[in-house]
């Protein structure tokens, strides 16, 4: 993307431009790196970044960085614990289990498209995340299907995930 470009997807907006100033976190061998985050009490619980942009092929990895939770990477599929789908059509499931504190989970998605996933036993705290793979245009699936028989989302969990666009320009969406 130009910077002309980026400038003007930006626009005025002071929440865009202050999301790209926080670095993204990419590792030296280009794994991108989510790290799940809560309060000391417990109230709140969050992926960090919630919204990030790889490329095809590219590995993500998650790593619990909450000590008093465990937490899971749960792709929204009806194979998994039937939900609606919210993963590219063709594109695998992908669910971590229970992740203790200090313990990582990796994944790398080759087809391009929006994934949206949660955390079981936190998806209703609105603890969610959006991985954006690849650029949006010609052959990017978009999700569509919710399905009948199936679990629709909680509220919190649906105000969770950042716009696309957003995640697009800055690269990373950290929680604010
Ligand atoms: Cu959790």
């Amino acid at each position: 993307m130009s910077a002309t470009r980026r400038q003007a997807l930006i626009g005025g907006g002071g929440l865009l431009a202050a999301l790209l100033v926080r670095p993204l976190p990419v590792l030296a061998d280009g794994t991108v790196e989510i790290v799940m985050q809560g309060t000391p009490d417990g109230a709140e619980v969050w992926f960090d970044p919630v919204g990030i942009l790889v490329q095809p092929g590219q590995t993500i990895r998650w790593t619990n960085r909450d000590p008093g939770n465990s937490h899971t990477v749960t792709s929204y599929h009806p194979s998994l614990f039937e939900r609606p789908r919210r993963i590219p059509e063709g594109a695998t499931p992908f669910d971590s289990g229970y992740l203790l504190p200090d313990e990582s989970f990796s994944l790398t998605l080759s087809l391009p498209g929006v994934y949206d996933y949660y955390c079981v036993p936190h998806e209703h705290a609105g603890m969610v995340g959006r991985i954006v793979v690849g650029t949006p245009g010609a052959g990017f699936a978009e999700y569509a299907d919710a399905g009948v028989g199936l679990t629709e989302l909680p509220e919190a969990a649906l105000a969770g995930f950042p716009e696309v666009a957003a995640i697009v320009v800055a690269g990373a969406v950290h929680r604010e």
